[in-house]
């Protein structure tokens, strides 16, 4: 099990912590989203098959890319 932090700038709102919450726990191997209105953060626990690069690409996918 892997626990990481992302900066997502594009989070603006409540809506915003649903829609990455929802969407990102969708995602086989994701156990655990929490996103952060104020921090403009996620934090994501996961274990295989989900990876990284998954978990990037599916918030690029949804207009919350994480900040480089
Ligand atoms: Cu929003």
């Amino acid at each position: 099990m892997t626990t990481v932090t992302y900066s997502i700038p594009n989070i603006s709102c409540g809506h915003c912590v649903h829609t990455i919450q929802g969407e990102v726990s969708e995602l086989e191997g994701v156990t655990s989203v929490v996103a952060n209105q104020e921090a403009r953060t996620a934090t994501i626990v996961f274990e295989a098959p989900a990876t990284e690069d998954k978990i990037k690409a599916l918030l690029g996918e949804i207009n919350y890319p994480v900040a480089a």
